[in-house]
């Protein structure tokens, strides 16, 4: 026996069933997505209040990588996000919560997708955004408060949609997110902080934005990120974590960026991805076996469209929307 297979012997994993779903269940997730937020009595609804903004991108966002946008209510969205813009130009999760740039720029993501940035004050937006960054380059996520390599490409892919880069200051907003490379490649939240899959996307999507990807080792990072596939197939979010399907997007976007997704074992992903559906209500989990939830939807969904799987539309790997709506505001 290899080593490489006693390593793969002694890592953590989850099993598939042999009864897990092997197909694609479009009709049943396009079902399960527009019956999230339906019931608004319903006790998830009222409990998931302080994510709604990011739950209506997660639900968009599925819906048009299966090409059915138009099944929505799109008055009630807009007439939601509209609602949730504040007095500091910035937009919340849900009316009267205060703003923050995760919630800004899934808002705007949404309305990207719609084409109706206009429903917003852009000049507001720019400002909030604007005056979250610190003097290091680094964004909080709010006024004040924690700083995360999240937050940087939070503000710059929002800044990216409106038209805007030039408001923040750019080359600082780089030299942060360098300053939290890791010697094994990876990113982490802040200077030194632990390499996690979901920052390295947040990294290279910043170093995608503004051009900057030639500054990293993109064979460390794509080494570092290949060696997130389990024997299972599942991709994980760092050493010894178990797999989960959403980083079927962290890592396989990651990987797309700095196109090297021909490294990871496409059969064994897809085997797992498909694996994580619930073939009765619809919708995916983190794992086979698990409750659905519109978050690990939309990365599954999207993770199988960056794998090309048939009958999904193409995603662009930054923003994980679909090249369509991205369309004039792209740039790969
Ligand atoms: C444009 C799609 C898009 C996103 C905007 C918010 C954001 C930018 C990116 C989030 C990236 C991120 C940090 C993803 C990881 C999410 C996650 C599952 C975290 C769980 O971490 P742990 O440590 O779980 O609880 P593990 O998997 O390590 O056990």
């Amino acid at each position: 026996m290899s080593l490489a297979s006693i390593w793969n012997l002694a890592r953590r994993d989850v099993p598939i069933p042999c009864n897990a779903p092997k197909e694609l269940l479009k009709e049943k997730h396009v079902e399960f997505i527009l019956k999230c937020g339906q019931d608004k009595q319903s006790y998830e609804y009222i409990m998931s209040e302080y994510l709604r903004m990011s739950g209506m991108y997660w639900c968009l966002a599925a819906l048009d990588v299966m090409g059915k946008v138009d099944e929505t209510d799109k008055e009630e969205i807009l007439r939601i996000i509209k609602a949730c813009q504040n007095e500091d130009g910035g937009i919340a999760a849900a009316e009267q919560h205060d703003s923050h740039i995760l919630h800004t720029l899934c808002a705007v993501q949404v309305l990207t997708i719609l084409n109706r940035l206009d429903i917003i004050d852009v000049d507001a937006v720019v400002n909030y955004t604007k005056g979250l960054q610190n003097e290091d380059g680094s964004f909080c996520g709010e006024k004040g408060n924690e700083i995360d390599t999240r937050f940087s490409l939070c503000a710059l892919a929002t800044l990216h949609f409106l038209d805007r880069l030039d408001e923040v200051n750019v080359e600082k907003a780089i030299d942060y997110v360098l300053s939290c490379y890791n010697f094994d490649g990876g990113f982490g939240t802040r200077p030194g902080s632990e390499s996690h899959a979901g920052q390295v996307y947040c990294c290279l999507g910043v170093l995608a934005i503004t051009g900057c990807l030639e500054k990293i080792d993109v064979y460390r990072t794509g080494e570092w990120l290949a060696e997130r596939q389990c024997p299972s197939g599942g991709l994980c979010g760092r050493p010894e974590k178990l797999p989960d399907v959403c980083y079927s997007w962290w890592v396989l976007a990651s990987l797309a960026m700095i196109d090297k997704l021909h490294w990871i074992n496409r059969d064994s992903m897809i085997k797992f991805i498909l694996a994580c559906q619930d073939d009765e209500t619809g919708g995916f989990a983190d794992r086979p076996g698990d409750m659905p939830d519109p978050f690990h939807t939309v990365f599954g969904l999207s993770g199988l469209s960056l794998l090309k799987f048939e009958g999904l539309e193409p995603v662009d790997p930054v923003f994980c929307m679909t090249k369509k709506a991205v369309g004039r505001f792209g740039f790969m």
